[in-house]
Order: structure tokens, then sequence, then C-alpha cells
């Protein structure tokens, strides 16, 4: 079923969820809006939507993945209220970003007024823009919209493109966003539907969204009528994406660990645990604990062999007197000796042969908790 869509020899495939399991893999995927500005809660994303996302209505069946819209009525919690739609949404936030590539899916959307499904991404930093609307259904007007949103709210700016048709609800498609340096292109089936050359082009890492959702009045997905079929479905059989060699970069993963207790980007010691206390920024920082040589340490891969980079970390001691180094295994490290967050900066060069590198921040003795956050990896070739 699952048909190869041609790639050109330059495109390596880097991350892909082919849906084969019995359950979503959690490793990959949240099934609640996290970190979003303008939501109203982790389960309700605002005002023009109408459903209360619901885990049940997150599928795996014969390898696709069956995103469910239901009409039901539910008392929500996240946020309070009472809701007549419940729907699934997935998304990648803090488990998997991508700057530049091409992201692609196989799907079959849901038909109906109303119906509102979305493949999607928004911008790791949390911030409302840039969003690429890689196909994103208006389910009144049958119409698939490929756009760009290049600005920051409240600056709202779009480059966008809509195809009217019921192919995208009768028949399966690959949806693809080849996205690069100063150019992007939506593609269906491996047709070019539309390029935005621009300046405007995001930069920056973006994560991914699958959702089925409902419209309200204010919605320009308009709202269900007496033909929208419930439950309904977005269906994908996968989603992947490629990387050109050149493109791939050092990514330093749940580097503010705002993905909180799921440390498994990140080894820790018994020690060491994100938590809820004393962020550099965000909500969350590294706790080590005052026992000698606690530490987190995380392996980042795709650096450039003979080339220099700089690590910068936030650290900070609660006890005068203590230590906390911040550093790059077989490089170099900064021994922070502040009561006060303090920003460690180590640059260093990677051998002939080395192209991954383990960085890390742990405590010398002392008394008092450390903390460390705000990690980031640049390159600083000339
Ligand atoms: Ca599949
Ligand atoms: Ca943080």
């Amino acid at each position: 079923m699952a048909q190869e869509t041609p790639i050109d020899d330059g495109w390596q495939l880097v991350w892909q969820d082919e849906f084969d399991g019995d359950t979503l893999d959690s490793e990959k995927w949240n099934t609640v809006i996290i970190d979003m500005a303008g939501a109203e809660g982790p389960r309700h994303h605002n005002d023009q939507y109408a459903q209360y996302l619901m885990d049940d209505d997150i599928l795996l069946e014969d390898g696709i993945l069956r995103l469910r819209a239901q009409k039901r009525t539910v008392e929500g919690t996240e946020p309070q209220g009472r809701y007549e739609y419940t729907a699934g949404w997935i998304s990648t936030h803090n488990k998997f970003g991508m700057l530049y590539g091409r992201v692609e899916i196989r799907a079959k959307y849901p038909a109906g007024s109303g119906m509102w499904p979305a493949f999607w991404m928004l911008s790791t930093d949390g911030e409302w823009g840039p969003e690429w609307d890689i196909a994103e259904f208006f389910g009144n007007q049958s119409r698939m919209h490929m756009g760009l949103m290049y600005t920051e709210w409240p600056e709202v700016q779009w480059d966008s493109q809509s195809f009217i048709s019921d192919t995208w609800t009768e028949d399966w498609h690959t949806y693809a966003l080849e996205w690069l340096p100063g150019e992007a292109r939506f593609l269906v089936d491996g047709e070019v539907y539309r390029t935005i050359v621009a300046e405007y082009v995001p930069a920056e890492e973006m994560y991914i969204i699958l959702q089925n959702g409902v419209g309200t009045e204010r919605s320009a997905a308009g709202v269900p009528d007496e033909d929208t079929i419930f439950p309904n479905y977005l269906d994908v059989d996968y989603i992947r994406v490629y990387q050109r060699d050149t493109e791939a970069a050092p990514i330093i993963k749940n580097a503010g660990f705002e993905a909180g207790l799921q440390p498994a980007f990140w080894e820790v010691s018994a020690d060491a645990r994100p938590l809820l206390k004393n962020p550099h920024s965000g909500r969350f920082s590294m706790r080590l604990r005052p026992v000698e040589g606690a530490y987190a340490q995380q392996v980042v891969e795709n650096l450039t062999s003979n080339t220099a980079y700089t690590l910068r970390a936030w650290g900070q001691l609660e006890q005068a007197g203590d230590h906390l180094m911040i550093g790059v295994r077989d490089h170099d490290e900064v021994d922070i000796s502040s009561t006060e967050y303090t920003q460690a900066s180590i640059t260093f060069t990677t051998g002939a042969d080395e192209t991954a590198v383990t960085i890390y921040c742990q405590r010398g003795a002392g008394s008092g908790d450390a903390f460390c956050d705000d990690f980031e990896l640049i390159s600083t070739a000339p």
C-alpha cells in the first residue's frame, strides 16, 4: 500500500513513522497542545475549533494512523468546558524538530462542512509565527490550503494559495513540503503545486502537527451540517522527513528541558532530573542534587569534522563554594561557581573523524542543588 515517492538522490531519510504499531509511538508524538502561543489549554486550541482533544480519537489500524473526529458531548477540564465534538491531535513538539528538508505524508482527508483537518508546522520556540500549512483542509469548500504565515504575532502576513477539489477527500495523496534556505515547494503526488522564493522563508526549527478538527462559526471551515458524517477520519499511512547532507545540522534535543520528565534525549545520573523549578527560561531546568559527579549528558550528532563549534549553556548553584561544570567531553569545560545564572561558553574544534560529541553539565562536591538550562550549539566556522 505504501508507495515510494521518487526523491532526489541528495535526500536522505532522517525521521519517519510508518504507523505500523498497535499504539502511537510516544517517543515521537505528543497528544495534547504544548507551549503554543494563544492556545486556551492542552486539549482545546481556540474558539475557532469546536473539538476537545481526546487520546481515544487517535487510532492505529492496519498500518494507518486514523485521527478521528466524533460528535459527542464531553465535559472537559483542560480547559474547563462543555464540548460537542472531540478529535485526535498529535505533534512532535519537544520530540522532533526540523530546519530545512522534505516532510511528507500519505493521507486521505475527511469530507464535509465544518471539517478542518491539517498537516502543519509551528516554530519550536513556542511563538506563533512562522507557520507552515502544508495541507490544511477546509471542508465547507473542499479547499486545500498550502501556505506560510511568515511574521510573528501580532503582525500576521500570509503567503498562501488554495486548491478546490473533491479528490482531497476521495483519494489518497502524498503531500510534501520541500523547505530550503530562501525557497519552499508544496508538492502533491510529487507534482509541485506552489513555490515560494522569498527572504521570509523560515530559518528556524519547527515541529510537525497532524490533526483532525471541527470548526465553529468563527472558523474558515464552516460548521458541520446534515451531510457531514461522524465519526470521520484523517487517515495517514506514513510521515517521512528527508534532509540533504548539507542541511543536516547538529541539534541538541530538549535543549531547555521543556519536554520535562521525558529524559529520553538526556542520559542522566540518579541524582539529576528535569524539574519544574528554577528555570533559566521556560518552565523546566535540569536539577543536579548535591552528589559529586551527578550529571546530565547528551550525544549530539551531525557535526562536521575539523570544524569549530561553540557550546553555550546556563548554570547556577544554590550554595556559594559549590561547583558545576558545563562542557564537551574530550574537549573542554567551564566551571560555574556563581549563585546567579551564568552562561558558559565552550569553543572547540572537531577532530578529523569526529562528527558527534557528548555535551554535559556535571557537578563537583557541594552542599546545595545545581541547575543547568538552555543549551545551544552553534557552528563558529569562518
Ligand atoms: Ca503505514
Ligand atoms: Ca528551561
